[in-house]
């Protein structure tokens, strides 16, 4: 019998990113243009993806941002691999490093994505030119445009299935 992959994902990042929307469109919902801030109980949207003729889930945690200072880290625990969104914010980049060591802290040396989204706006592809200098895998993507939405879990399969 096939046997359901289940991952545990967690998507962070600052307060404002992108994160719920990008969700939203990968399930085919409308575009929201207001910034609607996810509140403190964090929302896990189960996302499966066919991997070698295979079911792979993505059991993927939106973790609100605006949260960060607050003590989310129990939403970490367990997580096999992560999401950091970026976009045309400057202080996503400066705030890179807080996420990467609190996903170290918590769930170890795991599978990390870093996702710029809103790459319809040049800020966000500025900050992408910055970090591909110095980052390994990182992606771009626009949840507005629906441009390149899957790619980052066809890209996480790969992280995951060499790790
Ligand atoms: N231009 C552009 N705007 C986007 C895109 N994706 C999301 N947005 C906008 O960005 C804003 C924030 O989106 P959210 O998804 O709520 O951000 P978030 O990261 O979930 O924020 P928190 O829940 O506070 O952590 C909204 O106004 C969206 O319309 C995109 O690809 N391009
Ligand atoms: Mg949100």
């Amino acid at each position: 019998m096939t046997q359901r992959r289940q991952h545990k994902l967690i998507l962070v990042g600052n307060g404002g990113e992108g994160k719920t929307v990008f969700i939203q469109r990968l399930l085919r919902e409308r575009f929201e243009k207001r910034y609607l801030p996810t509140p403190t109980n964090t929302r896990v949207y189960p996302i499966e993806f066919i991997r070698n003729d295979e079911p792979f889930v993505f059991n993927i945690w939106d973790i609100g941002g605006q949260s960060v200072l607050k003590d989310f880290t129990a939403d970490y625990t367990g997580a096999d691999c992560a999401i950091i969104m970026l976009s045309d914010n400057k202080n996503g980049v400066k705030t890179l490093k807080t996420f990467q060591n609190r996903i170290n802290q918590y769930c170890g040396n795991i599978p990390t994505l870093i996702l710029f989204n809103k790459c319809d706006l040049a800020r966000t592809v500025e900050n992408y030119d910055q970090l591909i200098q110095t980052e390994n895998n990182v992606l771009l993507c626009s949840a507005k445009n629906e441009f390149q939405l899957e790619s980052p879990f066809e890209k996480l399969m790969d992280m995951m299935h060499n790790n």
